[in-house]
């Protein structure tokens, strides 16, 4: 069977598609399956940052592409997540890379930045000339962004920023981060910080067995000194950094699903050619049992991450929506990726299929961008009107 005959039937999302849509998905699979898939093996397991695909991604247009102007493509919410679905279908970190650069750091710019810091930095990130990060988890409150201590006080003129930062994506290649802190007042603030500022450090994590192809990060922030042209001046509270959460939390929404897209294809071909007790699995019911179970999962969650992004173009999507979407998406995704390893039995372990691979980048995936349990709880939240945090 070809592989993307799984996609194409029982609920045929890719006819629920525009022309438009299509071309966008058409394209990252192309990326994917051309600059991703030939080498993923190798960089996750040399930990390798692939930084020329940055550039690459840039041309293609995917850098930034659900914002408009600022030599972004204006492509619709459908478009984005489509993108998302088919460089995760190849590995996480690439994904990874597209939302921090596109859904935080250039949407904290779009949305909440001044037109000088818009003109100055996005259509450098746009083509990938420049590389943004996000700095708004703290070592002392992942769940929990109110616990934050990186201060900014004002100096003359001048801000000065202190604290440190913990599991920033691409800080330590990046050219800009975007850096949440406390002013006086306890307000929380954005900055656009250039990372060649003095005191800006970054340090990558090590010992990840999870997104090895990309790159996490500690970052210190030593009495870094910023003019008053780098205080992001739309954005005051937690709402401000939330808002960009919302946009990053629903691409994982569609990304999840190309992860596990990529682990059902390879249970299914495995169930098909591989013999044992002198049939091939796929004949026994039991396997096909397991396989019916991860399809259906995967095909409600394409149809749960297409009416979230039909909602999203309506200007309706609600942060309770996108919560379903991402604690459903990537449980079921893990929960593919385990099964499907399963079937694919002592081989699954090995890096000669993309499972293993998968499975442990999905754990990230399940812990970033709001942990399974904060999702739950921003679900009994709206269900119950009782927060229990
Ligand atoms: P609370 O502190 O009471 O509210 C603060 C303000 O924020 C508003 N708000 C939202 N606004 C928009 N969208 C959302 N999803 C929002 N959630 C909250 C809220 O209305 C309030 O506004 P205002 O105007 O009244 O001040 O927060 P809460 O009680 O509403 O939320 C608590 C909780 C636990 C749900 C929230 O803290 C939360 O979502 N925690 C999880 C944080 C999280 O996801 N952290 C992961 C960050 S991942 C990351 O930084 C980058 S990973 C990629 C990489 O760099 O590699």
């Amino acid at each position: 069977m070809p592989t993307n005959l799984i996609v194409d039937t029982v609920f045929a999302v890719d006819a629920l598609l525009t022309e438009d849509e299509l071309g966008w998905k058409r394209k990252a699979r192309a990326f994917a399956d051309e600059r991703i898939v030939p080498t993923i093996e190798s960089d996750f397991e040399n930990e390798y940052f692939r930084r020329e695909l940055v550039a690459e991604l840039g041309a293609a247009g995917f850098l930034g592409m659900h914002l408009t102007g600022y030599g972004c493509a204006g492509a619709s919410a459908v478009a984005y997540g489509a993108v998302c679905l088919e460089l995760e279908a190849a590995d996480s970190g690439w994904r990874t890379f597209v939302s921090v650069q596109g859904s935080l750091a250039m949407s904290a710019i779009s949305k909440h930045g001044s037109d000088e810091q818009k003109s100055t930095w996005l259509p450098k990130m746009a083509t990938g000339e420049a590389i943004g990060c996000f700095g708004l988890t703290e070592p002392g409150g992942g769940s929990d962004p109110a616990a934050m201590t990186t201060t900014a006080g004002p100096d003359g003129d001048d801000w000065v920023l202190n604290g440190t930062k913990r599991w920033i994506g691409l800080a330590s290649v990046a050219d800009v981060a975007i850096i949440w802190a406390r002013d006086p007042e306890g307000t929380v603030r954005g900055f656009v910080v250039p990372t060649a500022t003095t005191g800006f450090r970054a340090t990558p994590i090590e010992g990840k067995l999870s997104m090895r192809s990309s790159i996490q990060c500690d970052v210190t922030l030593d009495n870094v000194r910023l003019p008053a042209s780098a205080v992001l001046p739309h954005a005051r509270g937690l709402s401000a950094p939330f808002s960009c959460l919302n946009e990053a939390r629903y691409g994982i929404v569609w990304g999840a699903m190309g992860a596990a897209r990529t682990c059902l294809e390879a249970a299914v071909e495995r169930s098909r050619t591989r013999e044992v007790f002198g049939a091939p699995i796929g004949s026994r019911q039991l396997v096909q049992a397991k396989l019916a179970d991860m399809f259906v999962e995967y095909e409600k969650g394409m149809l749960l991450a297409l009416h979230l992004g039909r909602l999203k173009e309506r200007g309706a999507l609600t942060p309770a929506q996108i919560s379903v979407g991402k604690l459903n998406n990537v449980r079921e995704a893990l929960s593919i990726a385990h099964t499907a390893r399963s079937i694919l039995a002592g081989d699954g372990i090995t890096s000669e299929f993309p499972v293993m691979r998968h499975m442990a980048n999905l754990e990230s995936v399940r812990t970033y961008e709001g942990t399974d349990e904060i999702h739950q709880l921003v679900l009994g939240r709206a269900l119950t009107g009782i927060a229990a945090f």
